[in-house]
């Protein structure tokens, strides 16, 4: 069964292997200075990944010395995740070598599948944001437009999880940055960093106000280059990230007043600024060393951008023309204010050229309604960490309030809602604001998203710049979720398609021809059950849980989140088992595959983990249930893992309560892989369903604007629900009648919420919920019109790839030429 993807092999096939097996061994004995018959597996790592390396670099400089003779404007994706997952076999997918390094793997007894599985995951995200900067930057290099990502190189990547019985324990993820084949340090290019200190005020002789800021704190950004190949191996982009190291310059200072412990100190305070990743959903504010983290990328990108643009020769008036940044999410908003200070300190320009250049090359994209996910910086931390840029922000701010005054009048309201300080007790820089105002478009993720922002997130922002605003839907790689995530299908559609689908994912439209052809159904079914058999052989191996390949897998693998509703699928879960145990009934069997992990500090959603995991040791351990019902909780969701089991997946799970799932993109790779997506209308949701037809979508639920209005009134009473459903009363009863803890009082909290708040609206959505699982477990006992219907909707995401996505930000946002 094959792992991984395959190139037809052929006599070059050979011969590529030929010369592969030649150079592992070069790298071997020189780089590694072993002999084959002593090598570890992760010797061969290296020595294949080495290997890879020297063509990803040949074509990283052949596109750069190609771009060199032809400039154009290009785009800095600041983002400060990048969750890129393992690059050794997306790196020979890119390049055409799949089938080489096997045969060459193979030829010295080595199986290419079980090495490529010791690569560490490159966590440097948290989830959706992160991953999606990685899939952009992807299909940046796949059509050879000019882009270059920017982040930071945490020595910890997101925590790894574990298991102490049903609570989550968080270990530290050391990824080993520094030996990594796929990252090249540019100490050449490295930047100073200032932070701290104060302002000094003093003016020009022409009377210009010419403040100094005097920085209390220097430090160096370190770029460390990662190739970004694209596939087909005709351009390479770079991801650069960025490492913070103490400045000898102020060592040196130190050392010379003899504070040597003081030195020293200062070095291990510095070089914590790009340790570790911070958890999202981590209480953040006021968190001095993020807000120092995201100056920090912010100030090592912007010397980049310059840097480079000072190559043109062109006036700095001209920045726009050559360069766009891309802010994913506010997290990198401080560049707007960086910028700002560049060109009025530096370059001299008077406010309002350098407001135009901000604001003509900066753009914002929008990832969250939630209100309490939204930045705010506390105004004392921000004067004292960045003096100069919080004067900055005071300007900008002042100059907003007098526009905004002279449209709606002195005492309107609005005025004080758009303000980029929040007042009232401690006093707070709201960074949406400042994004939005330094940036001409702001962008949400999916349809609905977007016109909440417009309606209800930012309304009077809205209502001052309507042309700023618009709508860039997600969308992912083909390359990883589907041509290296599923080898056996990708085969398939290679076979009917021929191989251009892979970077014109709208080809998939073709495969609706065969929706009514027997033999070619049989074949997807097959591919299907191929997959869940992986993954069983893979969670019996790590966990010793045996899986029944024949029942509906029925998935749900994103971060635990309230609003993500994990909690829903747990107490249908239950609904399950009880009709089994207590009523005696037959339901058709059933595997649910939770993953994801809890941020640390994330309390009610690590109580969501812990019952999941309870239930599931409640149910697989009942005799009742077996050949039924099996629930699992895989460990450490990660990139690597969401490779193995979307495949495998019959049901994706995209239940959201309606209105706070910004757009999602799990739902896009589960729907890509055949499975049929049960989904509330919320985030892209609506759009997946719009292109696949009703009829393929099981669709339940309140809609956005009913929850809004129940959200707005008061009018949500959750026990009422329970008091009108039997079925639902019953599943919550069990939660503190200690069946699934001998601590009856464990799930207590986790009760009185969902009967007395309920802020995500599971119970009344719980009836509608348990309805769509009977329809869908009525179709999957039609095998071929199951698969009829996952084929049709394969044919028609062909929307949801990311190189949509990035041509409508490089034509609509960017204006690369070329798009
Ligand atoms: C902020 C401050 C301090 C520490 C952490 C953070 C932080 C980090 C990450 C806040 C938020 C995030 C991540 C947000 C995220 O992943 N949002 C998701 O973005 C996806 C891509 O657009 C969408 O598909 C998802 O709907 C959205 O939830």
């Amino acid at each position: 069964m094959p792992d991984l993807p395959r190139n037809a092999s052929s006599d070059q096939t050979v011969r590529e292997a030929a010369v592969i097996q030649q150079e592992l061994a070069s790298e071997l004995k020189y780089r590694l200075a072993r002999t084959p018959e002593r090598a570890t597996e992760d010797d061969w790592l290296v020595a294949i990944c080495m290997v890879v390396r020297r063509r990803v670099i040949t074509a990283l400089l052949a596109t750069q010395h190609r771009r060199q003779a032809n400039p154009a404007k290009k785009v800095y994706y600041l983002s400060m995740e990048f969750l890129v997952g393992r690059s050794l076999v997306s790196n020979l997918l890119s390049l055409g070598m799949l089938e080489p390094a096997r045969m060459a793997m193979a030829n010295l007894g080595l199986d290419l599948e079980r090495i490529a599985d010791r690569e560490h995951d490159a966590a440097l995200g948290n989830g959706g944001l992160g991953r999606l900067a990685a899939c952009f930057v992807e299909s940046l290099a796949t059509m050879d437009l000019p882009g270059m990502g920017c982040g930071i190189k945490y020595d910890y990547g997101l925590f790894r999880q574990e298991f102490d019985g049903p609570a989550q324990v968080e270990r530290a993820d050391f990824w080993g940055s520094d030996h990594s084949p796929w990252l090249i340090e540019r100490a050449d290019e490295s930047c100073i960093v200032n932070l701290y200190g104060h302002v000094e005020e003093s003016h020009a002789a022409d009377g210009a106000y010419r403040p100094a800021w005097i920085p209390g704190n220097t430090l160096l950004g370190i770029p460390h280059d990662m190739p970004i190949i694209g596939y087909g191996g005709r351009a390479a982009n770079l991801l650069r990230l960025y490492s913070a190291r103490a400045s000898e310059v102020l060592e040196m200072g130190v050392f010379n007043a003899g504070d040597y412990v003081g030195a020293v100190q200062h070095q291990i305070s510095t070089e914590t600024i790009s340790k570790v990743l911070y958890p999202s959903d981590e209480p953040s504010q006021g968190r001095e060393l993020r807000l120092i983290q995201e100056y920090f990328l912010t100030a090592c990108a912007m010397n980049d951008i310059l840097r480079e643009f000072s190559e043109s020769g062109l006036p700095i008036e001209k920045l726009h023309t050559r360069a766009a940044i891309q802010l994913n999410d506010t997290h990198p908003t401080l560049v707007i204010a960086e910028l700002m200070r560049l060109l009025v300190d530096h370059h001299k320009l008077p406010w309002d050229v350098a407001w135009s250049v901000t604001q003509a090359t900066c753009s914002y994209t929008n990832h969250t309604l939630l209100p309490e996910a939204l930045e705010r910086w506390p105004v004392d931390l921000m004067t004292r960490v960045l003096p100069r840029h919080m004067q900055i922000i005071y300007e900008i701010n002042a100059r907003m309030l007098r526009m905004a005054r002279a449209r709606w009048g002195d005492g309107d309201p609005r005025v004080a809602a758009v303000s980029l300080i929040e007042e009232g007790g401690t006093r707070h820089v709201r960074m949406a604001h400042l994004a939005i105002v330094g940036s001409h478009s702001i962008n949400g993720v999916a349809q609905l998203h977007t016109e909440l922002i417009k309606q209800s997130l930012v309304p009077h922002f809205h209502e001052l710049m309507p042309e700023r605003f618009n709508n860039k839907t997600n969308g992912i790689t083909p390359r990883r979720w589907l041509a290296q995530a599923n080898p056996p299908l990708a085969a398939l559609f290679d076979d009917t398609l021929g191989p251009q689908w892979v970077v014109e994912l709208e080809r998939l439209r073709e495969l609706a021809r065969h929706q009514d052809d027997p033999a070619f159904i049989e074949r997807l079914a097959r591919i299907k059950l191929a997959n869940k058999e992986r993954l069983a052989r893979h969670v019996h191996g790590s966990m010793g849980v045996l899986l029944d390949p024949a029942s509906l897998y029925d998935v749900q693998i994103k971060r635990i989140h309230e609003y993500k509703r994990q909690l829903l699928h747990i107490l249908h879960i239950i609904h399950l088992y009880l009709r089994i145990v207590d009523h005696g009934e037959d339901v058709a069997p059933r595997t649910h595959v939770f993953a994801g992990k809890a941020a640390p500090g994330y309390a009610a959603a690590k109580r969501i983990i812990h019952l999941i995991r309870s239930v599931a040791r409640t149910i697989n351990g009942d005799p009742r249930c077996r050949g039924r019902l099996n629930v699992v909780f895989l460990p450490d969701y990660k990139v690597t893992l969401a490779e193995r089991i979307i495949p495998a997946a019959d049901v994706s799970e995209q239940i959201s309560t309606a209105g706070t799932e910004a757009s999602g993109t799990g739902n896009m790779k589960l729907a890509l892989n055949g499975a049929l997506t049960v989904g509330t209308l919320d985030g892209a949701n609506i759009e997946i369903r719009e292109c696949v037809g009703p009829e393929n979508f099981y669709a339940f639920g309140l809609l956005a604007e009913e929850v809004g209005a129940m959200r707005r009134d008061g009018s949500y009473h959750p026990a009422q629900y329970a008091a009108r459903s039997p079925a639902l009363a019953e599943v919550l009863g069990t939660l503190i009648d200690g069946r699934y803890d001998s601590d009856r009082e464990q799930y207590r909290l986790l009760y009185d919420e969902l009967m007395g708040r309920d802020h995500y609206f599971h119970l009344a959505d719980f009836d509608a919920y348990a309805q769509a699982h009977r329809t869908i477990a009525q179709d999957f006992n039609d095998r071929r019109a199951w698969h009829r219907k996952a084929l049709h909707c394969m044919a028609h995401l062909g929307h949801f790839s990311s190189d949509r996505t990035v041509r409508e930000y490089a034509r609509e946002i960017w204006k690369l030429e070329g798009a």
